[in-house]
């Protein structure tokens, strides 16, 4: 019966064992992963689009051939999230579908523009570094296909927080404008990328259970303090300023503290009300539609391979 099944499954998750697509697992576990990993697969594509706006007015050979790397790294991950949420019985088509109908969420903090070549570097490592903390925690997570993925995806995105840290510290030992371009790409990422580990423990329904089951193995306000603590000496050692004026560090607590996260604003970028979301979703929605080709000759490419073994 379900209890006894349900309490064998738990008994695997407090034993560290993985759990396999083949395996019984609770529909809400199932459900819980295809959001996550479908959410997660969105954010690495439409997250393409930030930095890809400044492939064609990249500075230099260099940084623009370390751009497009990466922003195809970030193309394949989403590719590989989708499969493995694919593993769970969800069908590409339908995640899709989802995300073009503005039903599944996808980062918030995608949804900001990149104003200046600043904000590239400044992605790199502060979005990219943020990514970075809470995709370590989910190496350790309870389904396989979702943490196999994150070990190799890990591995990408630490090369892309340190090209993003040494194009920041080009620019902050730069001119005094460039130096100006570097600050004011902290102030409009600081906040943003504190965002992206969700909202506070006390106001986040999904953690508890989560918890629970080992799909997330840290809480979103332990895994915020972890990227805080790493980064506020890197922005000292750019020589720049951390945009809070009460980020300060706490002896007793041995981390530091930070002021009022802006909530309003996450929320509402969440809703769909941040300054870029219609525009992501359009141009995801013209890429799709301009692809529509390719999907239609790998068909018709498919079904005479078939016709071919047939005869
Ligand atoms: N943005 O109850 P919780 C990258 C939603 S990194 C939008 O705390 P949960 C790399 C949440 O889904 C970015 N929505 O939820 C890259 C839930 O939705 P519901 C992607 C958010 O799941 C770099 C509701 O709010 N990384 O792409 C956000 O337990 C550069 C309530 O929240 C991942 O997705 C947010 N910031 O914890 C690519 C990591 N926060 O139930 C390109 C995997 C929360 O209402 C360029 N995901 N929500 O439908 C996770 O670890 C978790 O899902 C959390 C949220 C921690 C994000």
């Amino acid at each position: 019966d379900i209890d006894a099944l349900e309490k064998e499954f738990q008994e695997r998750i407090d034993a560290e064992k993985k759990i396999e697509p083949k395996d019984w697992m609770p529909e809400a576990y199932r459900r819980t992963l295809i959001r996550q990993i479908s959410q997660h697969a969105h954010s690495e594509v439409v997250g393409q689009l930030p930095e890809g706006n400044w492939i064609t007015r990249a500075p230099s050979l260099r940084r623009k051939a370390i751009l497009l790397a990466k922003v195809q790294d970030e193309a394949g991950h989403g590719l590989y999230l989708y499969s493995a949420a694919e593993t769970l019985g969800s069908s590409r088509e339908q995640m899709i579908d989802d995300l073009h109908a503005g039903k599944a969420k996808y980062s918030s903090i995608f949804n900001y523009p990149t104003l200046s070549w600043a904000d590239v570097p400044a992605i790199g490592w502060l979005v990219d570094g943020a990514a970075i903390v809470n995709q370590v925690a989910l190496c350790r997570t309870s389904y396989g296909p979702y943490s196999r993925a994150m070990i190799r995806v890990c591995k990408e995105e630490s090369f892309h927080a340190r090209q993003g840290f040494e194009g920041m510290l080009a620019l902050a030992r730069g001119n005094e404008a460039q130096k100006k371009m570097c600050q004011d790409a902290i102030n409009r990422y600081w906040w943003p990328a504190l965002m992206m580990f969700g909202p506070s423990d006390a106001e986040s329904p999904n953690s508890a259970q989560s918890m629970k089951w080992k799909i997330k193995r840290f809480s979103n306000d332990e895994l915020r303090q972890k990227f805080v603590d790493q980064t506020v000496p890197q922005i000292e050692y750019l020589g720049m300023e951390v945009p809070d004026p009460d980020c300060k560090w706490n002896e007793e607590r041995g981390h530091y503290d930070i002021g009022e996260m802006p909530w309003e604003e996450f929320f509402a970028v969440i809703k769909g009300h941040g300054p870029c979301n219609h525009e992501r979703l359009q141009a995801r929605q013209k890429a799709h539609d301009e692809g529509n080709w390719v999907r239609e000759a790998a068909l018709a490419y498919q079904k005479k391979q078939a016709d071919k073994k047939q005869s």
